[in-house]
């Protein structure tokens, strides 16, 4: 059994979208560990079928350990290295269905027909008059109809089998077994939330498990109904906090973020700016949008509400485009034509260590205090506890002032420029706590104790 950090959900985690497994395990060492990264979610690492596009990875043949990411041996050295700096892996499990389509061979070699393949027959999937046929996701207002028919065409275990709920724990618990602590539940919102239980209750309780359940209006299915049993994505938290940082003026009305805006309760909200689907879809910003987007970012990990997940993309202009055929550590990061590398911009990087000092002194209770603003209310200002102090400006000119922190009197780095304590830009703060200094436009001031000059 290999070991791996139980996922402190108090910290920060990053999605690398479709990077391999050796390109993780050399971001785990060269960057996540030492920027304070808690954990990977990982593409999914399964076989799947063929093709270029990026989707086919959510359309699985077998649960070997085969996928457009690598091999087993290269994820097992993936899973050991990112252990070793304290990273935790959190997989993509796709278990709400199998590949569609009447008959192909997936990336290992395994050839499939019309919902047969070697871990199902027909029988374990839903279907309606034969067995060979099920209806498709219409109607989002219709429980049974979300829960049992196909979405995108896509064959639909039947979760209520135990069959099928013993095959999936076998799946997630070898994933375990290898030191998977994580695991993304796509599509839970397919599943009925007592079935999808039926598997998970059979992992070890230390296992991070969180389930993709999208609120919609009107809908049937609620992430409500999940949460005895895992942790959620909050999709509304970017919904709701984009337009207070995109319009001017609105900065000031984030400090409230939380269960008051409706949204689920902050211990089992994932919360991401954008996902792999939203970004392609409508999310309201992405890196895209450059500054307001590192703006949204930085609100999001400094603010205690939720568990962060940050986005790290490829750029794409095609919907379907797969990931670029280049390594991500091949100094492509941010080349404007390969990968993005969201998770390496100093501002939200530099954040994530912040971030786990304020935890550790706030002792269980997370709290903004210090709260100011600027006179035209694009700026913010707030300390964490007595630990962590930050500023982010989302006004067109500079924001200088005297702020108020709870800060101990010393020379700290301004991590936003950097975190290297020999080299930094520094700034002072006295007994009072009490520190002067400018906030550059659309962008930040940050100090934290672990980064005293
Ligand atoms: C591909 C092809 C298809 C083909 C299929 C089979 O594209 O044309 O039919 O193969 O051959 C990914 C791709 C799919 C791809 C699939 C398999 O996105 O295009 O199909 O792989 O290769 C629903 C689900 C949610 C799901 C999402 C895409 O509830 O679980 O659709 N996400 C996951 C993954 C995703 C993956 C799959 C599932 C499948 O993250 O990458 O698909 O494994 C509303 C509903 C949501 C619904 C969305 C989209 O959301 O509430 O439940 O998600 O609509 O249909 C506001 C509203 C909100 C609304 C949202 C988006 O926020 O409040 O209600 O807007 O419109």
């Amino acid at each position: 059994l290999a070991t791996a950090a139980e996922i402190d959900t108090t910290g920060v985690f990053v999605h690398l979208f479709e990077w391999s497994h050796s390109d993780v395990a050399d971001e785990c060492e060269n960057w996540l560990g030492p920027k304070g990264f808690d954990a990977v979610q990982i593409s999914p690492p399964n076989e799947h079928i063929q093709g270029d596009q990026w989707w086919t990875r959510y359309q699985p043949v077998t649960y070997n350990i085969t996928s457009r990411s690598g091999d087993m041996t290269s994820f097992q050295d993936m899973v050991d290295r990112c252990a070793a700096v304290g990273v935790s892996i959190v997989a993509d499990a796709v278990v709400n269905h199998m590949a569609a389509g009447s008959s192909g061979t997936g990336v290992g070699g395994t050839s499939y027909s019309n919902r047969n393949f070697p871990d199902y027959e027909q029988n374990d999937f839903h279907h309606t008059t034969s067995l060979d046929v099920n209806c498709a996701v219409t109607d989002y207002t219709d429980q049974k109809n979300v829960q049992e028919c196909d979405l995108v065409g896509l064959p639909d275990l039947d979760t209520s089998s135990s069959k099928v709920q013993n095959r999936i724990a076998q799946y997630l618990n070898d994933l375990y077994d290898m030191g998977v602590t994580g695991f993304r539940i796509d599509a839970a919102k397919h599943q009925e939330a007592s079935q999808m239980n039926g598997y998970l209750k059979q992992l070890p309780s230390d296992a991070f498990v969180f389930g993709e359940v999208i609120e919609g209006g009107n809908e049937a299915v609620k992430p409500g109904m999940y949460e005895d049993y895992c942790s959620i994505t909050e999709f509304d938290w970017a919904q709701e906090v984009a337009p207070n940082v995109v319009d001017q003026g609105k900065m000031q009305y984030l400090n409230t973020v939380g269960e008051s805006w409706g949204l689920e309760s902050s211990d089992i909200s994932v919360i991401f700016t954008d996902n792999h689907d939203t970004q392609r879809g409508n999310a309201p910003l992405t890196y895209k949008d450059g500054d307001v987007y590192k703006l949204m970012n930085m609100f999001m990990v400094a603010h205690p509400y939720g568990y962060p997940k940050v986005m790290s993309s490829y750029y794409f202009t095609d919907h379907d485009a797969g990931p670029p055929g280049v390594s991500a550590n091949a100094n492509s990061c941010g080349d404007g034509s390969s990968w993005v590398c969201e998770h390496r911009w100093t501002e939200i990087a530099n954040l994530v260590n912040w971030r786990k000092e304020a935890v550790k002194a706030e002792n269980g209770k997370a709290s903004v205090n210090d709260w100011q603003v600027s006179s035209d209310g694009n700026g913010i200002a707030f300390s964490r506890g007595d630990a962590a102090f930050v500023a982010i400006n989302r006004s067109g000119g500079d924001w200088s002032d005297s702020f108020q922190t709870s800060l101990p009197a010393g020379t700290y780095c301004n991590v936003m420029q950097s975190d290297d304590t020999s080299s930094c830009d520094t700034v002072e703060v006295s007994s009072d706590g009490m520190a002067s200094f400018s906030v550059p436009s659309m962008g930040g001031v940050a100090m934290h104790i672990g980064a005293q000059a």
